[in-house]
């Protein structure tokens, strides 16, 4: 969004949830913590004008631990539950194919807003706030929460926040508008040391175990990438079996650390066959239009997409491609 439509479309959302009467909140499949504190967080607020409100996530499978302790769970109800109110947000979503199952809900809604800071995102709601220049959704949501007149207190702070410290990795490449923002919050109540602990420094001790088995899979490709090279691992479904999902979310963050390579994949086989792929890069591969290519999508430093079949495969797709 450029010119005063982005100065103007956090006003013109808040006139429409004032509007409303009951809000239904869509995260992403897959939730990570700037979905669900970005849904919670402007969920808790809406509650606080009195409308009736609904949090929900594709699929039957539970929150990861760390994000089921954030202030508002109260609010989320099972996909299968979901009323499917007139006014629906989609958060953090960057296509409506990240509603998965929800979707519908989100299409024939009445009005149907859009909150997203994904570059990929193309608009898909009656209003989309779509801003690549923010570091997360969360802080999209804290612009239209301050339009509602709504008091941020420490339990909307703290889902805010959320976001925010996991969007950035620990503020490590967060912009200089984010962490004015983090002081805000922090002023506000949020434990940042607790949720730092709980949201990214915490793994059960399987965790270790698995990760022992991911990396040995590493596979370095310096030719790929036009020299720029390529570093990869696979985390099939028997390395991370009796693990939540989100455990394996991490794997990149080491993976990625590697200097001699720009760009840093890991492949995840939730169930048998079925694969997403998180892809980073460092300085000089845009992965939008990889990601694109596969059907997925995300920012330029920071992307992923599924695929499906066998791990050679899988993996042959990508590196072949590059
Ligand atoms: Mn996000």
């Amino acid at each position: 969004m450029t010119g005063m439509l982005a100065t103007d479309t956090p006003n013109v959302i808040a006139d429409a949830l004032r509007d409303a009467d009951a809000v239904t909140i869509l995260c992403h499949v897959r939730p990570d913590a700037d979905t669900i504190g970005s849904g919670l967080g402007l969920g808790l607020a809406l509650r606080r004008l009195g409308l009736d409100v609904e949090v929900s996530f594709p699929g039957d499978t539970p929150l990861p631990d760390g994000l089921s302790e954030l202030p508002g769970v109260e609010l989320l109800v099972a996909s299968d539950d979901v009323v499917g109110y007139d006014t629906v947000v989609a958060v953090d979503a960057a296509t409506l194919g990240r509603l998965a199952c929800l979707a519908s809900y989100f299409s024939e809604a009445t009005r149907s807003i859009v909150i997203d800071h994904h570059v990929s995102n193309t608009g898909f709601g009656s209003i989309d706030y779509v801003d690549p220049g923010a570091d997360c959704t969360a802080v999209l949501v804290l612009n239209v929460v301050d339009r509602l007149g709504v008091d941020v207190d420490a339990d909307i702070a703290t889902c805010l926040y959320a976001g925010l410290i996991t969007d950035t990795g620990s503020f490590k490449w967060a912009r200089p508008a984010s962490l004015t923002i983090a002081a805000r919050l922090l002023e506000a109540g949020v434990d940042g040391a607790r949720w730092s602990r709980t949201l990214l420094d915490s793994h059960p001790f399987a965790w270790l175990q698995m990760v022992e088995k991911v990396l040995a899979t590493a596979t370095l490709r310096e030719d790929a990438l036009q020299g720029r090279g390529l570093v990869y691992a696979v985390i099939d479904h028997a390395a991370s079996e009796g693990l939540d999902w989100a455990e394996s979310e991490s794997v990149i963050d080491v993976v990625r650390t590697v200097s001699e390579a720009e760009v840093a994949a890991v492949f995840k086989e939730g169930k048998p066959g079925e694969w997403t792929v998180s892809l980073r890069s460092k300085s000089s591969v845009d992965l939008v239009p990889i990601a694109q290519s596969h059907g997925g999508g995300g920012h330029h430093r920071a992307a992923g997409y599924s695929d499906t079949g066998f791990a050679d495969d899988v993996v042959a797709r990508l590196v072949d491609a590059l």
